[in-house]
């Protein structure tokens, strides 16, 4: 890391170019890959790259070498699909260990010994691990939005192998590189730091994300500061950009990132986008110029080629940004900083955050029923509804007794994720059972916050599940317990939690501002004096808390405060707005709450004011008996609420065009039965105002303006009202799920682009066609 952070605050870095379109150059046949070793193998073998390692290394030597005379610093290894989820189209995925650990030895080799003749320029080897050919974030099905055709589990295993087996063949660093999905990028980065755990030292570390729609978010939905959120835990020596449209289409990219990466960044595009023959039109010197343009603004620290670039590429780059002084990484405020599909910041000076408390099975009967009776849609709702009531992120409970609150947690938390509406906030995954958290986080596509640990069974299981919550890459609510039990005198909670601080930062290295603490929020006006000082408690911890640890959060949940009056909404909504308007300015930073049932402290009845803040300030003896006698006279049922939302007054098209670019399904049903009312023809509805909506999505998604879970969703609104037509469809016309046509899609034998077809089949698949796909290494004829 040392000698490598030297010699990038003096110059910018060179990487090499590509591996596959350098290989696809040698004409190699099924018998150079299977070589020797796989004569007998019992599938064809033709088009597996990172198998030459084994097969023929003189291949993959020589280009090694063109690229580190042409002036490549850093090369990569030829691991790209070397893990056992992609070999497993090839039935290799036992032959991983050894084909990372022989490339890595390979390179090493190639590398050292022109570091030998050119000693004044050392050359370094970066371990590769590919995204693999699966989504851990994204069901490959629209009509099953809980199905993921790869888990965490198996990614990280596959990373697992790799890392180990990079770091034994000798590589000087690694990159987690072409991430679409920041949920395969977390299970590398929790392999690759296991890794380093195991073997007592560890290696730099670069993640570079691949931009591949004009949207300017990874194909998960992520954008670009809300990925970097996500994976900075893992101190990166790096963050890049590689793959996707070419190098022209990367300045704004970048220059979002620089001012937000206190790292160094990286970026090796593809030159340009391959033709209709498969071949990348950007000259070296087309490209070298841009990247010139980059470093000479300061962009970038690292440059290279992906796709299609070849030695006279990476030379003229080489020379090019020769002599340009690099990058100067940015001071960033350590502030905590979260992420779903989009970033949220929480800066001193930020506003309340709310923090939505609905999709909880013990804190609401309403979202229990639903997960029990597996009424998901209606569940999401739930989730859905707190953020337009100003929820900024989510709380997830599903601790029952009768729950397999495990996968529970793992199906809710994959539901959200295919609602862009819903998990373009940050979660909060809450349980008291560890199993159910790690559940939670190997299902958490962003960095989200866990809900919590606690000192309760010790030192010990404290300081392990912070470990691992820290390679998971979340931040921690703390919650101040200890192995005494629960705090409830202000000193206890300040202890508690001073110690939970420094167990963290000094134990762990945990930053201050992923800590955050909850000092307990206990029902008060109980009728128990024993709990009349629980408010003025935890508005005490705060100040101190604050002030010793201004880096941390302080959080709570609101609501519990009020049970003793369950059943009165109103004037449990007025004790929670008081509570937190004290709370803010002791320090309080954000409230699991029921959002938008939060009122304006100036606005509550200056009587009831009094009455609730003596309670909460332990005024008087008599504070409770006063609340209680004024809750009595209080309507328990209040508001009404649920405006018609305009678009519902629209004409029945223009409401279905809004319900597929939205994905709203919750009318769809009777919005198409009154289009066929008035239009008489399902097929017309078909070929008038659904067609219509989905080309408006069609048109949105081309200028960037939808992303791909979007769209995912605009078709499954198109997918049940078609559903719904069929009931009206004579016999013989009951094709019209195929009326878009029938697409075959195949990875032809030798082609490097397998993920590239697999995206092209969901997004084809969501406008309707029928797909079918042959698989990889099809021969052409
Ligand atoms: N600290 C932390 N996490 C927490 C809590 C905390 N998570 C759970 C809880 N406490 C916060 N969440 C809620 C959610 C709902 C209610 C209270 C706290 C609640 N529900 C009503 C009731 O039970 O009367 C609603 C009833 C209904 O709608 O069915 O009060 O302190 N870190």
């Amino acid at each position: 890391m040392d000698t490598l952070q030297t010699i990038l605050k003096k110059r910018i870095l060179v990487l090499d170019g590509a591996m596959g379109t350098m290989i696809q150059s040698f004409h190699l046949t099924e018998d150079d890959y299977r070589g020797t070793m796989f004569k007998d193998h019992s599938c064809e073998l033709q088009g597996n790259n990172d198998l030459l390692t084994l097969t023929r290394p003189d291949v993959i030597e020589s280009i090694h070498r063109q690229y580190l005379q042409a002036g490549a610093d850093i090369i990569e290894t030829n691991t790209f699909n070397a893990n056992a989820i992609s070999q497993k189209d090839y039935q290799l995925e036992e032959t991983c260990y050894q084909m990372n650990y022989q490339a890595a030895i390979l390179a090493r080799k190639v590398a050292d010994s022109v570091t030998k003749e050119t000693s004044e320029k050392p050359r370094f080897v970066c371990g590769i691990l590919g995204p693999t050919n699966r989504m851990a974030s994204l069901s490959p099905d629209i009509s099953k939005p809980g199905y993921r055709n790869v888990t965490f589990d198996e990614l990280s295993a596959a990373y697992l192998t790799q890392a180990q087996a990079l770091l034994a063949g000798g590589v000087d660093l690694l990159m987690v590189e072409t991430v679409f999905d920041s949920l395969n990028a977390k299970a590398a980065l929790w392999a690759i730091l296991t890794t380093f755990e195991k073997e007592k030292r560890s290696l730099p570390i670069i993640v570079s994300g691949t931009v591949s729609d004009a949207s300017g978010r990874i194909l998960s939905g992520q954008t670009l500061e809300a990925f970097w959120y996500t994976v900075r835990h893992a101190n990166l020596l790096g963050l890049g950009l590689n793959c996707a449209l070419g190098v022209t289409q990367m300045r704004p990219y970048l220059e979002e990132l620089s001012p937000l990466v206190e790292a160094n960044i990286s970026v090796h595009p593809n030159a340009g986008l391959p033709n209709a023959f498969g071949e990348y039109e950007d000259q070296p010197e087309f490209m070298a110029q841009h990247l010139k343009a980059f470093a000479e603004e300061g962009l970038v620290n690292i440059v290279g080629g992906c796709c299609g670039s070849t030695p006279d590429h990476i030379k003229a780059i080489a020379e090019a940004v020769q002599g340009i002084t690099p990058r100067q990484i940015p001071h960033v405020e350590a502030y905590t900083r979260l992420s779903g599909l989009e970033p949220l910041t929480i800066r001193p000076d930020s506003l309340f955050v709310n923090i939505g408390e609905r999709a909880n099975v013990t804190g609401s009967a309403k979202f229990r029923r639903l997960i029990k009776s597996q009424e998901y849609d209606t569940a999401l709702k739930i989730a859905e509804d707190q953020i337009t009531d100003g929820a900024q992120i989510l709380d997830i409970n599903l601790d029952e007794g009768l729950l397999d609150s495990e996968s529970e947690m793992e199906n809710f938390l994959r539901l959200m994720v295919m609602e862009p509406n819903i998990c373009k906030v940050p979660f909060m995954i809450d349980s008291s059972t560890w199993s159910v958290l790690e559940r939670g986080l190997k299902n958490m596509p962003g960095k989200g916050i866990v809900n919590s640990i606690s000192l309760k069974e010790g030192e010990d299981v404290f300081l392990r599940q912070a470990r691992e919550i820290r390679k998971y890459g979340a931040a921690v609510i703390v919650m101040a317990f200890d192995e005494e039990g629960q705090a409830d005198t202000y000193e206890r909670k300040v202890a508690i939690l001073g110690r939970s601080y420094r167990l963290l930062t000094e134990e762990v290295g945990f930053p201050p501002e992923d800590i955050i603490f909850d000092p307990n929020i206990f029902a008060v006006a109980t009728g128990i004096p024993e709990h009349n000082n629980y408010a003025l408690a935890y508005l005490e911890a705060c100040k101190t808390l604050k002030q010793t640890y201004p880096r941390c959060l302080i959080s709570g949940g609101v609501s519990n405060l009020s049970f003793s009056f369950r059943g009165n909404n109103a004037i449990r909504k007025a004790m929670h707005s008081i509570f937190i308007y004290h709370a803010i300015k002791a320090g309080m930073d954000m409230g699991i709450v029921h959002a938008g049932q939060l009122m304006v402290y100036d606005e509550i009845d200056p009587d009831l004011r009094k009455a609730i803040e003596d309670v909460l300030f332990n005024r008087h003896p008599q504070a409770t008996d006063t609340l209680i006698s004024m809750a009595k006279s209080m309507d328990p049922k209040a508001e009404k609420k649920k405006a018609v939302k305009a678009w519902r007054e629209l004409p029945v098209e223009a409401r279905l065009s809004h319900a597929l670019i939205e994905g709203v399904t919750d009318y769809v049903i009777e919005d198409t039965e009154e289009a066929y009312q008035k239009i008489g023809d399902p097929l017309k509805v078909i070929e008038g105002p659904l067609l219509d909506g989905m080309n408006q999505v069609g048109d949105l998604f081309g200028a960037g303006k939808m992303f791909l879970p979007q769209v995912v969703k605009s078709a499954r609104v198109m997918k049940q009202a078609v559903a719904y037509l069929e009931q009206y469809l004579r016999t013989g016309e009951g094709h019209i799920q195929k009326k878009r046509g029938k697409i075959l899609l195949a990875t032809v034998k030798g082609d490097v682009h397998d993920i590239g077809k697999n995206i092209v089949g969901v997004v084809l698949g969501c406008n309707h066609f029928d797909i079918v796909d042959l698989g990889v290494m099809v021969p052409a004829q």
